[in-house]
This record gives C-alpha cells, sequence and structure tokens, in this order.
C-alpha cells in the first residue's frame, strides 16, 4: 500500500533552524551559511522519510517562516512597502514576517493569525488594487530539483490558490472576485513549471474546505479548479484537506478533474458519511488521512486498519497518510532520555509516525496481520492497563454545583467595590505578564535543571530578577505591576509540570511561529494540583510595592489547548479537572493579599470548533463556565483580569464577557481595531485593554502613534473601562527595546489623560 506525508516538521530536531534564523536576524552569519543549515534539513528529513518507505513525499513543506507567506512572495503578492525597502529578496521576506526598522525604512510586520484550530500562525496576505498576482518565485522548483540530486522524487506541496485567496486581507476596493483569473493563471504556470521538470504529484493544500462554505464560496473553488485543472498536463494534483470534513464542497470536489483527493478520517466528523452518500470516483486515488497529524499518542493498529478495511467499500486506490501535515508534532522520542518506559511506549511523535506508517503499510497488504510481530506489540499497549487515575478529582468534578460557576456579586457592583480599593484613575497603565527573557533568566533555569545550582539559590536569583523588573516598572511609573515570569519556561509549560497527571518532555519543540516553538506538556493522567505553584513568587513581587502587582495565572481552556491532550475521557472533563487546580490557586493568592489576579484565556479560540453550528454545544458550553469555575470563589474586591491572544473574537463577544472577569486585554494592534467595534455592538460590561502595540516585532512604537490607537479606542470604549497596555507578554523582547516602547506607552497614555482632563 502507498503512503504519503502531507509535511513534516522543519525546525529540525534541535531547533537547527530556528537557531540559526536567530543568528541570522542578529547579523551573526551569512545568508550562505543560514541556507546551509536549511539544505541540510531538508535533506535529513527527506532521507529519513525515504527510508520509511513513504511514496509520495512532501517537498516545499520547508519555509524560513511560513508556508502562506512563501505563496504571498510565489505570487508576487508582496505588499509594495516591503518590496521599497530595497532589501534582497530573503530580507525583504523577513522585513514582512517580522517588520523592518532600520536604514532603510520603518514597516510593520504582516497581521500574524492562528492556522485553523492549531497553535501554529501564517501571516496574512494583504492585496492591494494595484497588486498583480502572477508565479514570480522559485522556492517549490528548487527544492523539487534539490531532493531530485539526492535521488528522492517528492511530491510539491503549496498551499491553494482558494485557501490563499479566502484568507487574504482585501486593503483596496478589490475583492476576492478580482484576483481569481489572476490566481487561476498563476497556479496554470506553476503547473506549467512542474510538467517541465517532470514532477509525478504535486499538492494543493486547500484547508479552508473544511470551514462553512456559501454556495458562491464553493462556486468560486470549482471555477478556479475547472480553469487550473484543465492545464495539468501530466502531472497528477492531489486535492489536500485537513483539520475536518469538506461537507459544504465534497459533491463539487468529486466532480472536478483532480487525481487524488486527501480526505481527514480523524477530525472529520462528517467524512465517512460523505462517501457513502456520495461515493468516491473510481478514477481518483483517495489519500486517507487515518494517522494523527496532531497528536502525540500512538495509532491503535486494529482500529487504523479496520478503517482503512472499511474504505475498501467506496475505494480500490487508497494511499494512507496523516490526518494533516506533522508540523503540529514535536520530532523524536529519540531525544527524549528521562521519559519512563511506562509512559513513553504510549506515544509516537513526528519520526515514530513514520515508523507506524511503514509497519501499517506492511500489515494492511499482509493476510492473517493479527498474528505478525508488529501488530502484536502495537495492541500490547492498547490491551495494558495504564495508571492514572485520581478518584478524588474525578468525583470532585462529578459533584460541581451551578454554583461553583457564580461570583456571589454581580459584576456591576463589584466594580465599584474594586475602584474604590484600588484606586487607579483613569485609563490605567499595565503589561501583559511576562518581561523579556534575558540570557541571565534562561541560563538560571538551566543551571538549577542540570544540578548546577540548588533551589535556594535558584529562587535568590529569581527574586533577583523579579526586583530588576519591579524597580524597572516604578521607574517607568506603569500603575499595575507583575512579577515578570522569570520562573516560567512556558506560560503553559510551567503549569504543566506543576500539576500532577501531567508528564512534560526535554525537546518535544513544535513550532508556533516563525523562529518560535513550544514544548506542550502531555496530559496523561487525571489532573491535580499538589502544592501551591505562584504564590511564593507573586507574595515576595508584591512585598516591593505599594502598587498592586498582577498574581499571574494560565487558565484552564488555554492550558488544555496548549497541551496534548488525552484521548480516552473529553475535553470538557479535562477542562474542569484543570479549573479545579487553578481555583485553588487562585484562592491562595487571594489569602496571600494578592488584589489582581490574572488568569490568562489566551488560547480561548483556538479550539473553537470550526463549524460554527458545533460551537456552543461541542465547546463554548463547557470551556466558559471551566474559566468562571477558577475565579468564583474570590471575593468581590479581588479583581480578576484576563488576557486573550490573536483576538479575532468579534463573534463570541457574549461570551467572552460571559466569562465574567472584571478586566480583559487583547491583540489589537497587528490586526485592524474591528474587536473594538464589535464590543460597543454587544454592549460589552468587562473594561478592556485593547493592545496599543505589536509585541511580535522588535519594532519600538512611538507615543504619537499610540496616541493615535488610543483616541480611537476611546471613541468606542467608555474612558472609565479603558485600559493601557502593549498587546501581549514581553517574554520574546530585547530588553532595550522594551524599556523604549513602555516609556513612550505611559507617556502616551499621559498625552491623552492631559486631553481628557481640559
Ligand atoms: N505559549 C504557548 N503557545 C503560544 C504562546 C505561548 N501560542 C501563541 C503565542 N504564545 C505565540 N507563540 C509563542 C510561542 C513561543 C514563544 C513565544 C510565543 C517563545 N518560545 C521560545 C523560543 O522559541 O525561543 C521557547 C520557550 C522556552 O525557552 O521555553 O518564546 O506563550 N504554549
Ligand atoms: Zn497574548
Amino acid at each position: 500500500m502507498n503512503s504519503s506525508l502531507i509535511g513534516f516538521p522543519r525546525v529540525g530536531k534541535g531547533r537547527e533552524l530556528k537557531f540559526a534564523s536567530e543568528k541570522y536576524f542578529r547579523k551573526e552569519i551569512s545568508t550562505e551559511a543560514l541556507e546551509k543549515v536549511a539544505k541540510d534539513l531538508r535533506k535529513e528529513h527527506w532521507n529519513l522519510q525515504q527510508s520509511a518507505g513513504i511514496t509520495h513525499i512532501p517537498s516545499n513543506d520547508f519555509s524560513y517562516y511560513d508556508n502562506l507567506l512563501d505563496v504571498t512572495v510565489l505570487l508576487n503578492a508582496l505588499p509594495n512597502g516591503y518590496k521599497q525597502l530595497g532589501l534582497n529578496e530573503r530580507d525583504t521576506y523577513f522585513a514582512a514576517a517580522r517588520g523592518y526598522q532600520g536604514e532603510a525604512g520603518d514597516v510593520k510586520a504582516l497581521a500574524m493569525k492562528k492556522w485553523f484550530n492549531t497553535n501554529y500562525h501564517y501571516l496574512v496576505p494583504e492585496l492591494f488594487d494595484d497588486t498583480e498576482i502572477k508565479l514570480a518565485g522559485d522556492k517549490p522548483f528548487a527544492e523539487y530539483e534539490e531532493a531530485k540530486e539526492i535521488d528522492v522524487l517528492t511530491k510539491p506541496v503549496i498551499i491553494g490558490g482558494f485557501t490563499f485567496l479566502k484568507l487574504a486581507k482585501y486593503k483596496g476596493s478589490k475583492t476576492i472576485d478580482d484576483f481569481t483569473d489572476q490566481v487561476a493563471n498563476a497556479y496554470i504556470a506553476i503547473l506549467d513549471r512542474f510538467n517541465e521538470q517532470g514532477v509525478a504529484w504535486v499538492q494543493f493544500d486547500e484547508p479552508i474546505l473544511v470551514t462553512d462554505l456559501s454556495e458562491e464560496d464553493v462556486a468560486l473553488f470549482a471555477s478556479l479548479y475547472e480553469k487550473v485543472l484543465a492545464h495539468k498536463g501530466n502531472v497528477k494534483v492531489l486535492l489536500q484537506t485537513y483539520f475536518g470534513d469538506i461537507r459544504d464542497s465534497y459533491e463539487e470536489v468529486i466532480g472536478l478533474d483532480f487525481d487524488g483527493i486527501g480526505l481527514d478520517f480523524l477530525e472529520g466528523k462528517q467524512t465517512v458519511e460523505l462517501l457513502e452518500t456520495y461515493g468516491f470516483p473510481a478514477d481518483k486515488t483517495l489519500f486517507a488521512g487515518v494517522l494523527n497529524g496532531k497528536n502525540i499518542w500512538k495509532s491503535d493498529y486494529k482500529k487504523v486498519i479496520e478503517l482503512v478495511k472499511g474504505l475498501g467499500n467506496y475505494s480500490n486506490d487508497i494511499v494512507i497518510s496523516t490526518s494533516c501535515s506533522l508540523l503540529h508534532v514535536p520530532y523524536t522520542l529519540e531525544n527524549e532520555t528521562s521519559l519512563p518506559e511506562e509512559v513513553s511506549q504510549y506515544f509516537a511523535f513526528a519520526k515514530e509516525r513514520l515508523q507506524e506508517i511503514k509497519e501499517l503499510t506492511e500489515l494492511i497488504g499482509t493476510s492473517g496481520y493479527e498474528e505478525q510481530e508488529n501488530y502484536l506489540v502495537n495492541q500490547q499497549v492498547f490491551s495494558a492497563d495504564r495508571v492514572y487515575e485520581d478518584k478524588q478529582v474525578q468525583a470532585a468534578v462529578a459533584s460541581l454545583a451551578k454554583s461553583d460557576f457564580v461570583r456571589d456579586v454581580p459584576r456591576k457592583e463589584r466594580r465599584a467595590i474594586q475602584k474604590e480599593r484600588l484606586r487607579l484613575g483613569l485609563l490605567p497603565t499595565t503589561t501583559i505578564g511576562s518581561f523579556p527573557q534575558t540570557k541571565e533568566v534562561k541560563q538560571n533555569r538551566s543551571k538549577y535543571r542540570k544540578g548546577d545550582i540548588s533551589r535556594a539559590e535558584y529562587d535568590e536569583n529569581i527574586k533577583g530578577f523579579i526586583k530588576e523588573c519591579i524597580d524597572l516598572q516604578e521607574e517607568l511609573g506603569l500603575d499595575v505591576l507583575v512579577h515578570g515570569e522569570s520562573e516560567r519556561n512556558d506560560m503553559v509549560e510551567f503549569f504543566g509540570e506543576n500539576l500532577a497527571g501531567y508528564v512534560f518532555t526535554e525537546k518535544a519543540w513544535v513550532q508556533s511561529y516563525g523562529t518560535r516553538c513550544v514544548k506542550p506538556p502531555i496530559i496523561f493522567g487525571d489532573i491535580r494540583r499538589e502544592n501551591p505553584i505562584t504564590v511564593f513568587y507573586s507574595e515576595y513581587a508584591q512585598s516591593l510595592s505599594d502598587k498592586p502587582v498582577k498574581g499571574m495565572l494560565t487558565g484552564p481552556v488555554t492550558i488544555l489547548n496548549w497541551s496534548f491532550p488525552r484521548e480516552d475521557i473529553s475535553l470538557r472533563e479535562m477542562a474542569f479537572q484543570i479549573g479545579l487546580a487553578i481555583r485553588e490557586e487562585v484562592l491562595d493568592l487571594e489569602e496571600a493579599g494578592i488584589k489582581i489576579i490574572q488568569i490568562d484565556e489566551a488560547a480561548l479560540k483556538e479550539k473553537l470548533p470550526i463549524r460554527r453550528e458545533e460551537w456552543a454545544s461541542e465547546y463554548l458550553d463547557w470551556a466558559i463556565p471551566a474559566f468562571r469555575l477558577c475565579h468564583s470563589g474570590v471575593r468581590p474586591e479581588t479583581q480578576v483580569h484576563t488576557h486573550m491572544c490573536y483576538s479575532e473574537f468579534e463573534e463570541i463577544v457574549k461570551d467572552i464577557d460571559n466569562m465574567d472577569a472584571d478586566v480583559i486585554s487583547f491583540e489589537a494592534s497587528r490586526s485592524k481595531l474591528t474587536i473594538i467595534d464589535a464590543l460597543k455592538a454587544n454592549q460589552f460590561e468587562t473594561e478592556v485593554g485593547p493592545g496599543v502595540y505589536d509585541i511580535h516585532s522588535p519594532r519600538v512604537p512611538s507615543a504619537e502613534e499610540m496616541v493615535a490607537v488610543l483616541k480611537n479606542a476611546l471613541t468606542k470604549i467608555d474612558e472609565e473601562n479603558l485600559w493601557i497596555n502593549p498587546d501581549c507578554g514581553l517574554k520574546t523582547r530585547g530588553i532595550k527595546e522594551t524599556k523604549e516602547s513602555l516609556a513612550n506607552l505611559v507617556a502616551a497614555a499621559q498625552i491623552i489623560k492631559d486631553a481628557i482632563s481640559v
């Protein structure tokens, strides 16, 4: 049986690409040195897939920053603002990705958004009226040749024209229809080049097909591909979808001249039903996404083989594949030295998933596969009991009552009590929580981890960082302070490490955006808080200042969404278990004298179902209560904050308000301020801090530009309700740019306050 991969992690098993790129950004290495690292990684990854016997090995899944940005460049659609800097090709690309501030000019980065329901972020293409879309790059063709040179015949992978058009922002008066022909012609030119190269299969990724589409959308999709496929020549075209089923377009899709159709049988709830209802064309290959590309648990061979055999009812030309790109899982379990065997035996990361594919393709073709060694070994893992239960936690979740989700005093009344207690005045300034993770901060953690310093020394150092952080904020004149989070690697990993029921890894990195990676902890059993987690640090920080210092926690939905979840209990059950643990921490912080407690739900929207009809029933109906569970036990005078990243929560504004926080801060600077209109339209009650500058870019914003953002915000938000803050935590920034940016922020606040008071 043939096998296909949709994409492979590109950052490298030791995050080589990350470190090389960051050195390049700091001008420590040359373009050639960066390219060498990239080329070596591609080679290693292709060889690995080839030795696992994968028949459809992807190329062009590599990217220096983001695959959608690659397509934007390939289609000549990079905004002029970047081209006009006059930098070389690579640096123009990075300017679009990261923003640029230097001799050549000053431009912001493209907006960044979540890639469907993952923790990966893409850069949003911007189409202007004078954008001329045409084939303008060489990357996919060059990477095909590069692989061919080492005797790997690959399947080039490109994000498809429809997904590109649907995810783009239209900056002028032209709309999607005005660009469709240009896009079709560009993809025809792409296919021409592949024909010249003798490429056998090309994969066009169209994940947007798993979202709710209108009839017009589907018609546009169909007309686009009718044009493109008429020119495919000898190249076979695979339409690849993932992250769900394509219920709105399946009927049209099977009528188009694709040679292969890639469907997701794991997240696609209705995929089998679609095959059952409409059949699958005999002249096409079914690329069956049956192995999880997003989670790290071993595949159950019995289930996979039965699924694939069942698909034989619809097609006798099946290629087995992962459900989505393996970009979303870590590279290999081999990197883990301290996971006990009774834990690691359950896991398969990207490299181990390859091995599974290899074994499965062999087993599926073998009669009596149930007696084969590989099958038996796999089944042993699934038949043995896994020890992970905590009956007490299970009982606590089972006995939750309505009142456990409600604060005693309604928000409007709490507000007066809190104003009286905190006396912050109009337009308070604050930050989201983390401060720059300097070399010293990172060294402290790694020294402690290696056993080079004792816990006492470690904590002494942390106290030093906290003191520096508080002093800095006092100097800057911020109103509500934070302790800076120098004890945390990542806002979720940190809690994972401090909660029973979690296991965590050493090097299981997953790319989040650009060079940034996360190491999601793994929910292995029932979750319980065994000891206070943050109280020591928050209490110390508060002792250093008369101003309020926020206690900083991560909320249950975000902890869940940024972990690898269990597959044997529901997300709801896990969220409530984590909610109970965070609730205990909240109450301990309050007891320790912390007056403001921030519970971040940075990733609240991440697992919002892609299909609107499932929003409430499958998600919001437990996600919002899980957050409320954390803070419903505090006294009315304790102010609860929350924070959300990459917001785009216009459509769930009511649900956000219903989290019943007192204050929320969110990202609003890279994307437009449309969210503010939505707040007004929905009579949003929670006080708000729409971020006044983009922290994901090293660029220092001027006070004037923040004043403009604030003036705009004040046209829609009552001054009594407005907070002033950056749009996210500062951990990825350098100290120098942070000081400058925050000084400008405080200055901007003063300018606005002065303007209001006259
Ligand atoms: N944590 C997790 N997911 C996230 C964020 C987070 N997703 C969205 C948002 N924040 C943006 N993503 C990141 C991801 C990683 C980093 C910053 C923002 C980051 N990572 C360090 C790096 O790659 O160098 C590694 C962290 C470490 O040293 O432990 O800075 O905050 N889960
Ligand atoms: Zn954020």
